[in-house]
């Protein structure tokens, strides 16, 4: 496996999907051309060098893991399967996980150029503007904040978009109050003090994966990386704040997260993942940057939020999770979960067993879809991976004035832009969901007219007999 975001730009690069761009500019132009890339069949990967203001060998790598294929070699999962079987080997993997500590090194490769107080300049890393009408750079867009819990000592390291205002000073941006970054902060605020945290760009992909995923407070995201990996996460212990740093990370930034009450900057507007500003700039808390680190031509890992379906992940990991839950739940015969328009939207198949059971897993699907308005559930011959097999199932086996159902008040987000800015102001974050129930109702299911379709066997047996003379 890879040891850090190096050698697994060599391996994207061995698959063939890496492009490599010279010349572009970080005022839109970055982003615009990962976008672009992002939306076409092939998806690669691009690797920015020759930076518009900055010398040969500083980076911007975006599109990590925006492809099945890549999410599958950044969990170490074969590249080559059918994405319904690998988000299933990752939801196996997942359920039988072991976290692994992370390993604390003696050297670290960005201590290569390190700068204090007066000296660190923001200034010096390609920052780009992501799209067009964003507040002002963001070198943080996949990037990975570390804290540690000044109670219980945990450390928690996830992504939360990071915006550059000038020299020394970033912002941060929590979602909510509840996660996690933001619940320390306030501990370290409530007994006057600053919170000392670290920046990491430009992280392994596995730790870029960890960070995204919901683990409950007191897991720290480098025991479940570690586990994805296998091996312990190198870690290297911050010089001014002790906090670990991954010692094979591109940039990191230490420094300490003043108190809101002190300091706030206007933080965004910022493209969001639905495709849309969902809310103007906003006050956030400051981060003072003490001091910058750097390995020799740095790369900074860049992930912007794009027009879905285009998304951070090529596979749908907020789907295993799900699929996870509705085996745990004792929900039998799920063939598979899905989620499209960039987590919008669920998909669960099943092997219907008795009447009720395909509202019972869609019900708990809905629970656990963030900001998703659709929630489909679709027999055991349907691909859930496949919208257009799913739309088919949609179109032909759901009748809406039965299958049907709203679950209201369910969980969205701020972010969510058709909740009224007037609701939003009064503290609204909640939407309703659609449950389409695309199966054969279950009392005649045998009486349904039989699909004229191949099955996937079948179809896969004419592919290997008869494929060449169709390429
Ligand atoms: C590329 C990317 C950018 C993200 N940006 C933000 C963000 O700006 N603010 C935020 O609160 N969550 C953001 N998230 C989601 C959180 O990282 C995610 O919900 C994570 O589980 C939160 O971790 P926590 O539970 O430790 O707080 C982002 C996720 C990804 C993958
Ligand atoms: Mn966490």
């Amino acid at each position: 496996m890879y040891q850090d975001l190096r050698e697994f730009i060599g391996l994207v690069d061995k698959l063939g999907a890496l492009r490599r761009i010279d010349g572009a500019d970080p005022r839109f132009e970055i982003g615009g051309i990962t976008e672009v890339a992002a939306g076409r069949p092939d998806g690669p990967a691009l690797l920015f060098d020759a930076i518009k203001g900055f010398p040969r060998g500083v980076r911007v790598f975006t599109n990590a893991a925006t492809t099945p294929q890549r999410a599958a070699l950044a969990l170490g999962i074969d590249p080559t399967l059918r994405p319904l079987d690998t988000l299933k080997a990752w939801m196996e993997k997942r359920k039988t996980l072991r976290p692994h500590q992370p390993a604390v090194v003696k050297d670290a490769a960005f201590l290569q150029n390190a700068r204090e107080d007066d000296k660190v300049d923001l200034a010096g890393f390609p920052a780009p503007i992501w799209h067009r009408h964003d507040g002002g750079p963001y070198i943080g867009s996949g990037s990975i904040v570390i804290m540690r819990d000044p109670d219980e000592g945990w450390i928690n390291a996830s992504i939360y978009r990071i915006q550059v205002h000038g020299r020394n000073k970033l912002t941060i941006q929590f979602d909510h109050g509840g996660r996690h970054g933001a619940i320390i902060a306030k501990k370290y605020w409530d007994q006057g003090k600053p919170c000392p945290l670290a920046v990491v760009n430009g992280e392994d992909p596995a730790l870029f994966i960890a960070g995204f995923e919901y683990l409950p407070a007191g897991q720290s995201e480098y025991e479940f990386a570690g586990a994805i990996k296998g091996a312990p996460i190198e870690v290297y212990g911050g010089p001014l704040t002790g906090l670990p740093i991954p010692a094979h990370a591109e940039i990191v930034f230490e420094g300490q997260l003043l108190p809101m009450g002190e300091t706030t900057l206007p933080e965004g507007p910022f493209g969001e993942f639905t495709g849309y500003y969902a809310s103007e700039a906003r006050p956030a808390p400051v981060m003072e940057v003490t001091a910058s680190y750097h390995r020799n031509d740095p790369i900074l890992l860049g992930s912007p939020p794009m027009k879905p379906p285009r998304f951070h992940f090529g596979l749908p990991f907020r789907a295993a999770t799900i699929w996870q839950n509705l085996d745990a739940a004792g929900i039998s015969d799920v063939v598979g979960a899905w989620q499209h328009v960039s987590q919008l939207m669920t998909v669960v198949a099943l092997k219907q067993r008795y009447d009720g059971h395909a509202k019972r897993a869609a019900l708990v699907a809905a629970a656990h879809s963030y900001m998703a308005r659709i929630v489909v559930v679709v027999d055991e011959d349907v691909d859930p991976s496949n919208l257009n097999d799913v739309m088919w199932a949609v179109a032909t086996r759901c009748e809406p004035s039965e299958q049907l159902d709203i679950v209201r008040n369910a969980w969205s987000s701020a972010l969510d832009p058709r909740i009224p800015a007037a609701d939003k102001q009064r503290g609204v974050t909640s939407h309703s969901k659609v449950i389409i129930e695309a199966c054969r109702p279950f009392p005649w299911f045998d009486k349904f007219p039989p699909t004229s379709a191949l099955s996937l066997a079948e179809a896969q047996e004419i592919e290997e007999k008869w494929g060449d003379k169709l390429r």
